[in-house]
């Protein structure tokens, strides 16, 4: 397959880069938080993750990659002024694979990040097999210091149960719940509880794809923590989001 020929030179051939969503702290009104967003140019275009992550970790090329985007993601917020965080995303396969932790903690060290300011997104399916050694790395990471974010929340089998199978520090929304919010109230209530569940769970919660001032205002009422999405900012090259975090200092 192309995909997977053309991945197994991306790194040495520079390719990858990052893009940064910077997520709105609506207590703060900043920046309190900011999505690492993988991209591959590739042939005169851009590939988006959506395409080539299922191959990368068909092939168990995600495991360097996801360790190209940690090491990356640090050094650049490294640079940030002030105590502004960055997510990274992270594959169920990057779990399966034996040294995670240790990733993790040679990313930071050689970045100089503090552990405090790096959050680590997951989704639902890493923990549909509720693996022992997977629940162990999770503490550890958090043991750390590392913030643990539960991603796309909504869309899994059964959201309900992972919560109570990790204490995540934070619950983002997905964005799906989002899309109808001013025209069905049923995606209201949803929202509602869930930011509810997460203040009785003591995690924070994030509502991802804002994209109008009225789905901002619903979930702002609603007493969510963070946003994401356009209304505020679409993803960004390095320095724009640079730019954006010096000019709020
Ligand atoms: O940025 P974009 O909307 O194209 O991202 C599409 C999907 O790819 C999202 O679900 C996002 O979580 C995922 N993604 C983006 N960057 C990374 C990454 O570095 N690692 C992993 N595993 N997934 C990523
Ligand atoms: O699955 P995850 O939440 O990691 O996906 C992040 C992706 O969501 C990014 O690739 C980003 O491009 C996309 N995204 C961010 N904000 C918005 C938004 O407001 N609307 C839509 N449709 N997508 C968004
Ligand atoms: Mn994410
Ligand atoms: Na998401």
């Amino acid at each position: 397959r192309s995909i997977e020929a053309g991945l197994r030179l991306a790194m040495q051939r520079n390719e990858l880069r990052l893009m940064f969503q910077p997520l709105l702290g609506l207590a703060e009104n900043r920046v309190a938080c900011v999505e690492a967003l993988l991209r591959w140019d590739h042939d005169d275009r851009t590939i988006s993750p959506v395409e080539f992550i299922p191959v990368a970790e068909e092939t168990g090329l995600i495991v360097p990659i996801g360790e190209w985007v940690l090491h990356e993601a640090c050094k650049t917020a490294a640079s940030w002024p002030g105590d502004v965080r960055v997510a990274v995303n992270l594959s169920p396969v990057q779990f399966r694979h034996k040294d995670l932790v240790g990733q993790v903690k040679a990313a930071l060290n050689e970045a100089k990040l503090e552990p405090t300011r790096l959050e680590l997104e997951i989704t639902e399916s890493l923990l549909l097999t509720e693996s022992e050694s997977i629940i162990a790395a999770l503490h550890e990471l958090r043991g750390m210091g590392v913030r643990i974010s539960m991603d796309d929340f909504g869309t899994g089998y059964s959201s309900l149960s992972y919560l109570r199978s990790f204490p995540f520090d934070k619950i983002k929304i997905d964005r799906s719940f989002m899309r109808d919010l001013t025209t069905r109230t049923d995606s209201q209530a949803i929202i509602k509880a869930v930011i509810g569940l997460g203040q009785s769970l003591g995690m924070l919660t994030t509502a991802e794809g804002i994209e109008t001032e009225e789905q901002l205002a619903m979930v702002r009422a609603h007493g969510v923590s963070e946003v994401q999405g356009f209304l505020f900012s679409p993803p960004l090259q390095p320095a724009a989001l640079a730019n954006l975090l010096h000019s709020e200092v």
